[in-house]
């Protein structure tokens, strides 16, 4: 099961290519509504004013409403593109943003503003994902959901076993916890009016994942989480369960002790030696504090001459805002690809005896 991408931000379209689906999943171009519009810009003032129609198109590998397991080709035209925003900077290099190193690697510099390094990309990551988690529900039962566990110096205040994924969806910015909102509102709207951005943790959890899925040394199911969370632009760190946390743990409070009644705990995040556990996947994303921004900042520019960089235009002031669908999506993708693995590798050998319950998540 693979993916790819491609298009840019200010190109005609967007697109990617799933291969590896099975056949026989019903899939239809209104199935991925509901996740693009979770994603999109231009849905609140808290984010990029770019306004995108998000329309997908199923281009191949379906057929009468089902996958054919043939590869899966979905296509969005970009229709609020505006590379002129791009004019002032297009041969500048913005601290801290991708087109430095893009321009190292390639050697050409597309003045369409970031191109590939935009988080237009993320879009094709959330439609990909909707296949993922449709197949995944279908067949397995597994739920994929995330939150926004921090903005900035703000921690959600709920725990993550009692997040209520209801007040998630309710607010702009996927909070866990309603009575934090005003004070986020009224942070994000000082941090615009200031021109700065700010980073953000996004925290995910996969629901009724059975144990046995993923590899034990290459294709870990941590590591291939790891990876896949990690390739999200701007993403800075994953933790899996307690991640760094357990630096300073003893081993028995880190410990997930477990009775016939289900595991007592969950630090490990549900994944022990790369392997699910039958517990929840538990993984945290941190995101950086995005680089475009119309306060001025050193850079160089093509010539290699310093020049002070600024740049305008729709930006987001803080991208972790409207990544809860794209850290789902990523995760939904790597879960689907170690079922299908487990499948290839162990058929219908299933969890053996004794199975211990999921108990806390
Ligand atoms: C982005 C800058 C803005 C955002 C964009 C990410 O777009 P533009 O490329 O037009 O300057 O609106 O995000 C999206 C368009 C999107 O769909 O997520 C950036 O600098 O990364």
């Amino acid at each position: 099961f693979a993916v790819t991408t491609f298009g840019e931000s200010h190109g005609p379209a967007i697109g990617c290519v799933v291969d590896g689906c099975p056949p026989g999943l019903a899939l239809a171009p209104e199935d991925f509504a509901h996740d693009l519009a979770r994603r999109a810009t231009g849905r609140t003032r808290h984010t990029s004013q770019r306004r995108e129609a998000d329309q997908v198109e199923i281009l191949s590998g379906v057929y009468e409403g089902r996958t054919t397991g043939t590869p899966i080709a979905l296509l969005i035209r970009n229709t609020d593109q505006r590379s002129r925003d791009y004019a002032a900077i297009a041969a500048q290099f913005r601290p801290a943003h991708a087109d430095y190193t893009y321009w190292q690697k390639y050697g050409i510099r597309d003045p369409r503003g970031g191109g590939r390094s935009s988080a237009r990309e993320t879009t094709m990551r959330v439609a990909a994902g909707v296949i993922a988690r449709k197949w995944l529900a279908e067949r397995h039962g597994v739920r994929v959901r995330g939150w926004l566990s921090q903005l900035g110096e703000h921690r959600a205040a709920v725990p993550p076993a009692e997040v209520d994924f209801d007040a998630v969806e309710a607010n702009p910015f996927f909070w866990p916890d309603p009575a934090q909102v005003p004070a986020l509102e009224a942070y994000m709207d000082a941090l615009r009016k200031s021109g700065d951005s700010v980073g953000a943790e996004v925290s995910v959890v996969a629901e009724n994942v059975p144990p046995g899925w993923g590899e034990p040394v290459y294709g870990k199911l941590d590591a291939e989480l790891a990876a896949a969370l990690m390739s999200i632009n701007a993403v800075k760190g994953v933790a899996i369960g307690d991640g760094f946390d357990a630096v300073a743990q003893r081993g028995t409070e880190h410990r997930d002790e477990f009775t016939a009644d289900g595991f007592l705990s969950n630090h490990a995040g549900g994944i022990l030696g790369g392997i699910s556990s039958g517990q929840a996947v538990r993984a945290r994303v941190a995101f950086k504090p995005t680089s475009s921004l119309r306060l001025p900042g050193r850079g160089l520019d093509v010539a290699g001459q310093a020049v002070e960089v600024v740049t305008t235009g729709r930006h987001d002031p803080c991208v972790g805002i409207r990544a809860t669908p794209i850290v789902e999506a990523m995760t939904a993708l790597v879960l689907m690809d170690q079922a299908l693995r487990h499948r290839a590798q162990c058929g219908d050998v299933g969890p053996v005896s004794p199975r211990v319950p999921p108990g806390l998540g």
